[in-house]
């Protein structure tokens, strides 16, 4: 999770220093940059917490649900439980198309599972097949860089 959200702080960052770029001096990017990683670190060192998985991504019942809204999925992190078969309601409120497939890894060659790509605004529900427990990637193919989390299966 907090690898999670470093990337997602330095993509806010490189699409602000996009829009600066612009018309305005980029010379204040880089200190920022510093700021905002140094905000980041205290969780990464956090030695309070004696449980490894977080409360918040841990699998609760065989129904999921996503939305993606503004080419963004409205979750960092997906749980479902490990050798059952279970559903996904994702719901596309963009007028652009979004899926979500998962993999092992978001560089992975092969899907685990690939759920059809809507054309938003549209909502349906995946059905996906049973899997091994594990930490996996899921992302929308459409644009993977953006759209992606965690999967848990546990
Ligand atoms: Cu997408």
């Amino acid at each position: 999770m907090g690898k999670l959200r470093t990337v997602m702080v330095v993509l806010a960052l490189v699409a602000g220093a996009c829009g600066d770029s612009d018309g305005e001096s980029a010379g204040s990017g880089g200190t920022s940059d510093t700021t905002m990683e140094e905000h980041a670190e205290p969780e990464m060192t956090s030695d309070a917490a004696p449980t490894s998985a977080p409360a918040a991504c841990a699998p609760q019942g065989n129904a999921l649900a996503v939305t993606a809204s503004g080419t963004a999925f409205d979750a960092g992190c997906l749980a479902a439980p490990a050798g059952q078969a279970f559903t996904i309601a994702m719901d596309n409120k963009d007028s652009v198309a979004h899926n979500l497939a998962i993999l092992e890894g978001h560089e992975a060659e092969d899907v685990l599972f690939r759920g059809d790509i809507l054309q938003g605004p549209k909502s349906t529900t995946y059905q996906v097949p049973a899997l091994k427990a594990g930490t996996y990637a899921f992302h929308c193919e459409v644009h993977p860089g953006t759209m992606k989390g965690t999967f848990v299966v546990a």
